[in-house]
């Protein structure tokens, strides 16, 4: 071991996983460049790294085909009982779950450097902060942590003195024979994968992937899975939200926190340059907001990550030039095609198709190829200080005070552009029944409607029913301080299956509603599912939308939504007795309503 950890429960963790992975070597990180460099050249040496040419300092990875996502049927939600975890997640009994990875991780790490990385999740030392440590065996993931997280030796001077930390033990799950050539992506096989959580003692065992979501577990397992449990606890909100600071051509500023699922354009939105004349946006957050009650009695939300691990494909300076300004240098690029230049490529960069590329899979590809250069997970990871619009204020450990959330997903039909909540309770419905259409973020079929409340349902690190209950108490504890709530569709489709709203910078026109509601600087008519823009009310100036169009966008038919009931009845009563009363009244009011 490259040095001394005084932290007792950190040195005896170390010692215990050293007994049970059996690594070769011990390598304890202090977060400098100097460190993410030389395990960059080691990463190309190895051949798991490609350099860019075109791009300084940045690198390509290609991931084993068959680890190119998260996998939610293989992460599991392990409290004392099945109930606790509640029906949207996968639950096995702690003791067995415990004993099954223990049998996998004896030996996981022989051949490998068992690499012990202290991190901060939000500005090192803030109250609002935590501390976790992985222990990994993927120089992989130390690289890609160094940017998402704050891996620093000041993390491992607080743990000395005495502070805490969330033990994140992660294996790829490849030990190597005596003489073993390594692959370039060792990884296990999707059987013997587990993302395993033990809310109750604040414990993340993962095993067999490498894939960000399934390895970085600073992320979608300390972040949200393990922090909404204890923010449930605290009585704070662990949520998977973008965080954006809009102001208007006033230079009144408006906080907004958006939750949409996986590849559903939170880093768009969060990134987004307004079409509208005198609007400003900056970036707080694309994915993650820890949110408090301040003293003022607002919510206040902080960004605990400190980097972005963003979905390629689709990302241009058509869509998101704020992304493009800010991976043009120092990024860590995973299953993007190669050119022949040296510099990335996925579809949807521009509107030029290159000869010839390698594809994600190693592979020569040219426009004949009849499969994807980029994998449609394909991802980008840069440091949040690099994004030209991030906000002054985004490490703030105040955090900025919300004035609105916003719920959505991606639906072809049925949902309209943009409505807002009743009251905070119909608000928490409208979180509560959201759904979206799957995309590649996760293994498994693509386009599937299913609810995902909240954008919460693969993360939520406890019993759904009592994270709805959860969101009331915060509503009533806020009171007329509560932010207000609204749900978005920015993908609804015309008869041809054409988008019908043409998004990205333009979704600020929908968000300038939103703050003129705020302030009541406009009304809104009544609708079944809730509260519309009235006629003209939308800024659409300047924009080439038809009159039809935007009618159709705006539609709310009851026929539809009635047939949406049964989906949101049995989700209902999948939750049982843990759901709470005043959803089941606003459920029969929704019902009412559409008559
Ligand atoms: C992500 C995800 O990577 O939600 O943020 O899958
Ligand atoms: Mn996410």
């Amino acid at each position: 071991m490259n040095s001394t950890v005084k932290n007792k429960k950190l040195s005896n963790w170390i010692k215990e996983v050293a007994a049970m992975c059996q690594p070769d070597t011990i390598y304890v990180c202090d977060g400098s460049r100097e460190e993410y460099h030389s395990m960059m050249a080691k990463l190309l040496a190895s051949g798991s790294a490609t350099l860019l040419k075109k791009r300084p300092r940045s690198y390509l990875f290609r991931s084993d085909p068959s680890d190119v996502a998260r996998v939610e049927d293989r992460t599991f939600i392990s409290t004392s009982s099945k109930d606790k975890a509640g029906p949207t997640n996968n639950w096995v009994d702690p003791a067995e779950l415990k004993e099954t990875m223990k049998g996998l991780y004896k030996g996981c790490m022989k051949g490998r450097t068992m690499y012990v990385i202290p991190f901060s999740m939000g500005p090192i030392g803030s109250p609002i902060s935590k501390i976790g440590v992985e222990i990994s065996d993927s120089p992989y993931v130390v690289v890609n942590m160094h940017i998402m997280t704050r891996v620093s030796s000041r993390v491992m001077e607080l743990l000395d003195a005495g502070e805490d930390f969330i033990p994140c033990l992660h294996s790829i799950g490849a030990p190597l024979a005596p003489g073993q050539q390594d692959v370039q992506w060792p990884c296990a096989p999707i059987e013997s994968k587990y993302i395993s959580h033990f809310p109750e003692e604040n414990l993340i065992w993962s095993y067999g992937s490498g894939y960000g979501g399934n390895a970085l577990l600073g992320k979608k397992s300390l972040g949200l899975r393990i922090a909404s449990a204890i923010a449930k606890r605290e009585g704070w909100l662990a949520e998977h939200m973008l965080i954006l600071r809009l102001t208007n051509p006033e230079g009144r500023q408006y906080h907004i926190a958006a939750a949409f699922p996986s590849a559903c354009g939170k880093t768009n939105l969060a990134m987004m340059r307004p079409s509208l004349k005198g609007w400003k946006c900056e970036c707080i957050g694309d994915d993650i907001a820890w949110m408090k009650i301040g003293a003022d009695g607002r919510l206040h939300a902080i960004n605990p990550e400190s980097g972005f691990f963003g979905v390629a494909p689709g990302t241009s300076y058509d869509t998101n030039p704020v992304a493009m300004d800010t991976i043009k240098e120092n990024v860590i690029f995973t299953n993007c095609a190669l050119t022949d230049d040296g510099d990335v490529w996925w579809e949807g960069i521009n509107e030029d198709l290159p000869a010839h590329l390698i594809d994600w899979k190693g592979h020569d590809w040219t426009p004949e190829s009849r499969t994807d250069a980029a994998h449609p997970n394909a991802r980008f990871t840069a440091a949040a200080s690099q994004c030209p619009t991030i906000c002054k204020d985004w490490e703030n450990p105040e955090g900025v005070p919300i004035d609105i959330f916003i719920f959505g997903g991606r639906r072809g039909s049925v949902v309209p552009l943009v409505h807002e909540a009743f009251s905070w309770e119909h608000g928490v419905f409208l979180g509560a029944t959201a759904a979206s259409e799957t995309t590649s973020a996760i293994i498994g079929a693509v386009g599937n409607l299913r609810r995902d409340p909240f954008a919460m349902k693969p993360f939520c690190g406890y019993n759904m029913g009592d994270y709805f209950q959860h969101w009331l108490t915060m509503g009533e504890r806020l009171g007329n301080k509560a932010p207000r709530i609204f749900y978005v569709n920015w993908f609804r489709k015309d008869q041809d299956g054409k988008f019908l709203w043409p998004g990205f910078s333009d979704n600020s026109r929908v968000l300038k509603w939103m703050c003129e509601r705020v302030d009541a600087r406009v009304g809104a008519q009544k609708s079944p599912i809730g509260l519309l823009p009235l006629e003209g009310d939308l800024d659409l100036s300047g924009l080439a939308i038809s009159p039809e169009d935007m009618k159709e966008l705006m539609s709310v038919n009851t026929a539809e939504w009635k047939a949406e009931l049964p989906d949101i009845d049995a989700h209902f009563a999948s939750l049982e007795n843990r759901l709470p009363e005043s959803l089941k009244i606003q459920l029969r009011d929704l019902k009412k309503r559409l008559g």
